[in-house]
C-alpha cells in the first residue's frame, strides 16, 4: 500500500477504509505541483479523457466529453441523509444514513478496481482563514482531479494545515459503472461526509462546490452562526477609488457568473466605473466585529455555462477561458478550437459534436429536432486568475464587506426589473417566495417555474424552514445588515423576446441600488418594495422606449394576487416549521395588494 505523507490519523483510517470498500490499485496523493497535473494530461490524452486543444489558439486547454445522460447535477438522485427526516425538510430528498451508507456501500464495493485512487486534500476559502473549511476528496476521476486543482486550494499546503486541525470533511466519489441507475449523490451533515457514485458530471462530482460548499457548509453556517449561500460577489469602484461590494443569489443560468464580470455599458463608461469580481457562484458570509456582513468566496475557478458567452454578452469570460481551460461537453471544430450556440464568430460549417458524432448546421435528430453543437449545459473549468477582473481581495482572509444583497431570478412577467424590500425581514421574505423558469442546469422540464428560495432550493442541507429562521435571526444581530433588493433581467414580450438588454447594462440598475444604500435617491412605495423613480436610473447611451421601461416596472396586482397562491402552496409545505415572521409578511402583502 500507499505511503501515507501525513500524520493525521483519522485521515490515514479514514483512507485506508475507502481503499479497502473500493479496491483501488493504488492510491496516489495530490501534491498541487506543476509537474503532477502535467502527468495527470498525459495520461488523460493517453486514455482518450481528455482532447487536446489547439495548442497555439487556446494554450493549455482541453475537451471533456461526458456520458449524454450525465451532463447536470440529478437532483432526484440527491439526498440529504439526516437521522431524523424532519431535518431535511421538505425541501430535501431524504434517506436514513444507515440507508445511505447501505445502499451506496452496495455500488461501491470494489468499484475502483484497475483504476487509481487519488487523494486530494482541499481547502474552501484560503488556506488558514476562518471562514474556510477543508475537505478530502477521494476519487478514481482523473477529470475531477483536474477540475478540483482549478476550483479550490488542493495539495501539500492543505495537508499541513490539517496536522494542525483534524476537521474536515470527508468526500468519496468514484464514477463506478456511470451508470444513472447506480447514481446516488449522498450527504450526511451529521458525518460531515459526502458519497457520491456513478457520474462524471460537475455538480454531482466536484465536491467541494455544490455539495461542501453549499449543502454541508449552509448546515455548519447554522451551526456556527454564519451563512453559505449561492451567490456571485462582486466589487463596483467609482472613481474616486471606493469599492462597494454586493452579492447576488440568482438560480443556477439565470445570470450570476455573467453579473459578476460585467463590462460598463458605453454610456456609463465616462463615469469611469470598475468592476471587480470576486466570485461568480458561491459566498461565504459572516457578521464580522464592525457588526456588518463581510463574504468571501471559496473557490478559485468559474465553472461557467458556455452557450451564450461571447465578446458582446461576456468579453471578461470570453478572455479569461482562452487558456488553461477545461471545456466540457462543447462542440470541436476541425482546427481543434471549440464552438457553442451563442459563440462568437460564424457557425462553423462542421465539427464533432458534444456526443462526439459528426455535426453541421441544420443536422436534425429523428424527431426532426435541431441538434445542438454543444450541449446547452456544456462549461469551462477555468482559474480566476486567468480573470482580467479578478478583485485584488480574493485571497485575503477576511473578505469583503457586503452593502447590498440582491436575490433574482427568470419571470417572463411577474416580477419588475428591479425592487427593493422594506427592511431586512421583509428582505428575507423577498427571497423565499424568489421562483424560476427552470433551465438546463439541471435534469428537469426547461421552462417551468419553480420556486426556490435565495437560489438555494437545490443546495440547501437542512430543513429550509430553519433556513428562513437563520436568515431572520442573523439579521438581528446585525449592526449595520446589508439592504435586500431583487432583479429581474427577462422579462418578455408577446413573442417571448427578452425586452431588457441585460448584461452590462445591468450596472444601470445596480448604480441605483448602491445610490440607496447610500441613501442618494427616494424611492416609490409599491405593495411589493420600493422600485426607482424612472429618472433616477441613468440610461444615457441606451435606447429603450418609455413604454417598455414602463413595461419593465409594470405591478400587475391580480397576477401578484395569484402568485400569493403558489406561495401560500409552498410555505405551507413546511407547516408549523416556517418561521411566523415570513407568513406575517406574506398576510402584510396580501393586505397592500388588496388595499387601493
Ligand atoms: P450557474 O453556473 O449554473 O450557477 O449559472 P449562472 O447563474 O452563473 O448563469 P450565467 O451567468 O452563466 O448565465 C446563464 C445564461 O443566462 C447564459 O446563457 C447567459 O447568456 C444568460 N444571461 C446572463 N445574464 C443575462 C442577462 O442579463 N440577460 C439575459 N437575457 N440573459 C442573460
Ligand atoms: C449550478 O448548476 O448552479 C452550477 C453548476 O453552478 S454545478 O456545479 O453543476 O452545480
Ligand atoms: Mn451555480
Amino acid at each position: 500500500m500507499t505511503k501515507f505523507p501525513t500524520k493525521n490519523k483519522k485521515l490515514i483510517k479514514w483512507i485506508d477504509q475507502k481503499a479497502l470498500l473500493c479496491q483501488p490499485d493504488e492510491i496516489v496523493w495530490i501534491d498541487g505541483s506543476a509537474a503532477q497535473k502535467r502527468q495527470l494530461e498525459e495520461e488523460c490524452l493517453v486514455s482518450g479523457e481528455l482532447i487536446k486543444l489547439n495548442e497555439e489558439k487556446l494554450p493549455g486547454c482541453f475537451l471533456h466529453r461526458t456520458k449524454p445522460d450525465d451532463v447536470a447535477r440529478t437532483e432526484h438522485l440527491t439526498f440529504i441523509c439526516t437521522k431524523r427526516k424532519r431535518d431535511a425538510g421538505p425541501n430535501n430528498n431524504w434517506m436514513s444514513p444507515a440507508k445511505g451508507y447501505q445502499k451506496a456501500r452496495a455500488i461501491f464495493k470494489g468499484a475502483m478496481k484497475g483504476r487509481t485512487m487519488y487523494v486530494i486534500p482541499f481547502s474552501m476559502g484560503p488556506v488558514g482563514s476562518q471562514f474556510s473549511k477543508i475537505g478530502v476528496e477521494l476519487t478514481d476521476s482523473k477529470y475531477v482531479v483536474l477540475n478540483m486543482l482549478i476550483m479550490a486550494r488542493c495539495g501539500n499546503d492543505v495537508l499541513r494545515q490539517l496536522e494542525k486541525d483534524d476537521h474536515f470533511t470527508k468526500c468519496l466519489h468514484s464514477k463506478a459503472e456511470l451508470d444513472i441507475n447506480k447514481r446516488l449523490i449522498l450527504h450526511f451533515p451529521e458525518d460531515n461526509t459526502i458519497w457520491s457514485v456513478g457520474s462524471g458530471y460537475g455538480g454531482n462530482v466536484l465536491l467541494g462546490k455544490k455539495c461542501l460548499s453549499l449543502r454541508i457548509a449552509s448546515f455548519l453556517g447554522k451551526k456556527e452562526g454564519w451563512l453559505a449561500e449561492h451567490m456571485l460577489i462582486m466589487g463596483i469602484e467609482e472613481p474616486n477609488g471606493h469599492i462597494e461590494y454586493i452579492a447576488a443569489a440568482f438560480p443556477s443560468a439565470c445570470g450570476k457568473t455573467n453579473l459578476a464580470m460585467l463590462i460598463p455599458p458605453e454610456g456609463l463608461r465616462v463615469k469611469g466605473y470598475r468592476i471587480w469580481t470576486v466570485g461568480d457562484d458561491i459566498s461565504w458570509m459572516r457578521i464580522d466585529s464592525d457588526g456588518s456582513l463581510w463574504a468571501i468566496n471559496p473557490e478559485t475557478g468559474f465553472f461557467g455555462v458556455a452557450p451564450g458567452t461571447n465578446s458582446k454578452s461576456n468579453p471578461t469570460m470570453v478572455e479569461t477561458v482562452s487558456k488553461n481551460t477545461i471545456y466540457t461537453n462543447v462542440l470541436l471544430k476541425p482546427d481543434r478550437t471549440v464552438w457553442w450556440e451563442g459563440a462568437d464568430g460564424p457557425v462553423p460549417e462542421e465539427g464533432i459534436d458534444w456526443q462526439g458524432k459528426p455535426w453541421r448546421p441544420g443536422l436534425l435528430d429523428e424527431h426532426e429536432n435541431p441538434v445542438k453543437g454543444a450541449h446547452a449545459n456544456s462549461r469551462f473549468t477555468t482559474p480566476i486568475t486567468n480573470c482580467p477582473t479578478a478583485s485584488f481581495r480574493i485571497d485575503q482572509h477576511h473578505g469583503v464587506p457586503i452593502s447590498a444583497i440582491i436575490f433574482g431570478g427568470r419571470r417572463a412577467h411577474l416580477t419588475p426589473l428591479v425592487y427593493e424590500s422594506f427592511d431586512w425581514q421583509h428582505g428575507v421574505f423577498v427571497g423565499a417566495i424568489m421562483s424560476s423558469e427552470l433551465t438546463a442546469a439541471q435534469v428537469g422540464k426547461l421552462g417551468t417555474v419553480r420556486r426556490d428560495p435565495m437560489a438555494m432550493f437545490p443546495f440547501c442541507g437542512y430543513n429550509m424552514a430553519d433556513y428562513f429562521g437563520h436568515w431572520l435571526a442573523l439579521g438581528k444581530k446585525m449592526k449595520k445588515p446589508p439592504k435586500i433588493f431583487n432583479v429581474n433581467w427577462f422579462r418578455t414580450d408577446e413573442e417571448g423576446k427578452f425586452i431588457w438588454p441585460g448584461f452590462g447594462e445591468n450596472l444601470r440598475i445596480l448604480e441605483w441600488i448602491l445610490d440607496r444604500c447610500n441613501n442618494k435617491v427616494e424611492g416609490v412605495k409599491t405593495p411589493i418594495g420600493y422600485i426607482p423613480l424612472q429618472s433616477d436610473i441613468d440610461l444615457t447611451g441606451l435606447k429603450i422606449p418609455a413604454l417598455t421601461m414602463q413595461k419593465l416596472f409594470e405591478i400587475d396586482k391580480s397576477k401578484w394576487l395569484e402568485e400569493l397562491k403558489g406561495i401560500k402552496d409552498f410555505f405551507k409545505l413546511f407547516k408549523r416549521d416556517l418561521p411566523k415572521e415570513l407568513w406575517r409578511e406574506y398576510e402584510q402583502l396580501h393586505d397592500r395588494l388588496k388595499a387601493e
